[in-house]
């Protein structure tokens, strides 16, 4: 199996990514915040406990987060592969992920990391919140998103990397230039399993 995590802060386009990704490399889409987004449009306990957290710019509890996704997981066995598009946001959820996908006889292949600055981040939400209106695309939920990104996330990268498995990518320019340095990633690692 290919697993891949794609990883990066609030506005790096790990979403925007994502749906070149599973068109190229056919693989399943398992994005933690579509998924939260889907509960809070239904209003289940769940999506209204989310919704709190998420308008303020906070994460979801880890037992949660790590729940959906296993069930996400075991409904969708019969995949080449998943991206995990903003998860795992803790260090918790990157042991729990790596459990999960070891007692399934498979393993995350690479993280790649979007890296965007803080100015370019803000000025694509802000964007996206006149396009799209999600309430946490406020200038101060970005902040406080971006804060809870560099005290909290940000080491899962280490977490990778310390297993050789985190691969940062240049995540300015357009869409299409991101994508294929992503794409020479994937492919070689393609290359290499054979
Ligand atoms: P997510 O849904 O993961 O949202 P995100 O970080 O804002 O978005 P992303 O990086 O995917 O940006 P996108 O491609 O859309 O999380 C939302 C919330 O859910 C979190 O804050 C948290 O509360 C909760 N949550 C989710 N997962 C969780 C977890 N594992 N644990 C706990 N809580 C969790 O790009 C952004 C914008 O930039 C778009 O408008 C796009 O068009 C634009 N853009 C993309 N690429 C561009 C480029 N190259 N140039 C210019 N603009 C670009």
């Amino acid at each position: 199996m290919l697993n891949i995590v794609i990883f990066g802060p609030p506005g790096a386009g790990k979403g925007t990514q994502s749906k070149l990704i599973i068109d190229k490399y056919k693989l399943m889409h398992l994005s933690t915040g579509d998924i939260l987004r889907g509960e809070m449009a239904n209003e289940t306990p769940l999506g209204l406990e989310a919704k709190n957290l998420i308008e303020k710019g906070e994460l979801v509890p880890d037992d949660i987060v790590i729940g959906m996704v296993k069930n996400k997981i075991d409904n969708n066995s019969d995949h080449k592969g998943f991206i995990f598009d903003g998860f795992p946001r803790t260090n918790d959820q990157a042991r729990a992920l790596d459990n999960i996908l070891e007692e399934r006889g498979t393993s995350i292949s690479v993280m790649i990391s979007l890296e965007v600055e803080e100015e370019e981040l803000i000025k694509r939400l802000l964007k996206r919140a006149e396009e799209e209106g999600r309430k946490d695309d406020n200038i101060d939920v970005i902040r406080n998103r971006i804060k809870v990104y560099n005290e909290v996330t940000s080491s899962v990268a280490d977490y990778y990397a310390e297993t050789g498995r985190h691969r940062p990518v240049v995540g300015t320019g357009s869409v299409e230039e991101i994508f294929d340095r992503i794409s020479a990633v994937i492919d070689e690692l393609e290359n290499k399993a054979g």
